[in-house]
């Protein structure tokens, strides 16, 4: 038999909020609200996350901005600095890349480390941990909190369970014993849905789950029913696989009030550009590929997009294609409810890669 696999997950704590703390320690015994701008309750975004401070008040993820207003009034609102978020991110990974043997980014503050072979069992897998858990702190300021587990489903349970700078080690024999009491909703992958449809059928926690009939789940779920339960079972075989995401970069607004005025659109994109242009510079990258979102006030959304002969660095090349995209689509009365730029075909600058501007000058 195969000795089990070691994967850890590493979770950034409360993340944009966090890197907001470390820029601005006065925050730290406050209550932090990442989001749209509440606009004294009448903003119409969403929150991207809090602190635990904020959280105490019933502020989560996902939740419109302005409840979160209602909910805590004397919080500190923060729009979100993507370009400092993403920079903080591409160094954490930087640092937790080193300890793995297989190494996959699965989002702006988690990853998973495959290290199996470089260390000889769970307790080496544990100390090895809190070794990361620890680097990251000493070099950027920013806890995070650990699951250890024979695969990434597993993994990826126990790094929320002792947050914030936690660590939870599941050892194999043990992963029935983790999984069991959970209540069905927190089984990765099972959404609020289904948990409410398998409650129906007395199904309540992950240990109930583990022993339903998977023929029965299949009448009921189709292919993922029995796909359920082995997750209930602690089964999961996907391997931690590096792939460079195909990135791109973009900014997005909804507008206070839905408008067919079209000097506000072509100041947004103007305004979207820019900032989208800013984040390039920080990264040192160019592009090729200059892409429009709309959305109208039925939510209809479409997107559009131009790609260039050549390699750009340069902000009017966004503004004027995407304006020109804009252009192209739009009636001229339609009212627009949300309007995006976004660039992709990205590459690092190098010093002996020309681009256009080079050429011409
Ligand atoms: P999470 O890791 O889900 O949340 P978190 O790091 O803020 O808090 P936790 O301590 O519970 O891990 O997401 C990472 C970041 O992604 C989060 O800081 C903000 C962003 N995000 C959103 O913008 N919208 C969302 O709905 C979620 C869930 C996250
Ligand atoms: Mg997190």
């Amino acid at each position: 038999m195969e000795p089990p696999r070691i994967i850890l997950h590493v979770d950034m704590d409360y993340f944009f909020a966090q890197v907001e703390e470390r820029e601005n320690p006065e925050l730290k015994n406050k209550p932090v609200i990442v989001g749209a701008d509440p606009q004294e309750g009448r903003g119409r975004g969403i929150v991207n996350t809090a602190n635990y401070i904020a959280r105490e008040y019933g502020i989560r993820s996902g939740i419109p901005i302005s409840r979160a207003y209602r909910l805590c009034k004397e919080g500190v609102f923060l729009q979100p600095n993507f370009a400092l978020y993403e920079k903080v991110s591409e160094r954490i990974m930087k640092i937790l890349r080193k300890f793995a043997v297989k190494f996959e980014v699965a989002g702006i503050d988690e990853a998973y480390l495959d290290v199996t072979g470089k260390v000889k069992d769970f307790e080496e897998a544990a100390r090895l941990a809190e070794k990361i858990k620890q680097e990251v702190y000493d070099k950027e300021k920013i806890t995070c909190s650990i699951g250890v587990a024979p695969n990434k489903l597993v993994a990826k349970m126990a790094s929320g369970r002792k947050k914030p700078f936690g660590l939870t080690v599941v050892k194999p024999e043990d992963v029935k014993k983790f999984l069991a009491p959970l209540d069905v909703d927190e089984l990765y992958g099972v959404g609020p849905k289904s948990a409410a449809v398998l409650r129906q059928m007395n199904i309540k926690t992950v240990g109930d789950l583990a022993k339903a009939d998977p023929k029965l789940l299949q009448k009921v779920f189709g292919v993922i029913g029995p796909r359920m339960v082995a997750a209930a079972n602690g089964i999961d075989d996907s391997p931690v696989v590096e792939y460079e995401e195909a990135k791109s970069i973009g900014r997005e607004v909804t507008f206070n009030e839905d408008t067919n005025n079209r000097e506000i659109i072509l100041n947004a994109i103007d305004a979207l550009s820019k900032d989208t242009h800013e984040q390039l510079t920080a990264e040192k990258l160019t592009f090729k590929t200059i892409t429009v979102k709309v959305r109208y006030e039925n939510f209809e959304t479409h997107t559009h997009a131009r790609t260039l002969p050549f390699e750009s660095d340069r902000l009017s090349d966004i503004k004027d294609v995407a304006k020109k995209l804009f252009a192209e689509v739009w009636n001229g009365e339609r009212k627009v409810r949300l309007i995006g730029v976004r660039v992709s075909g990205l590459e690092k600058k190098t010093k002996k890669q020309k681009t256009l501007a080079d050429i011409v000058v």
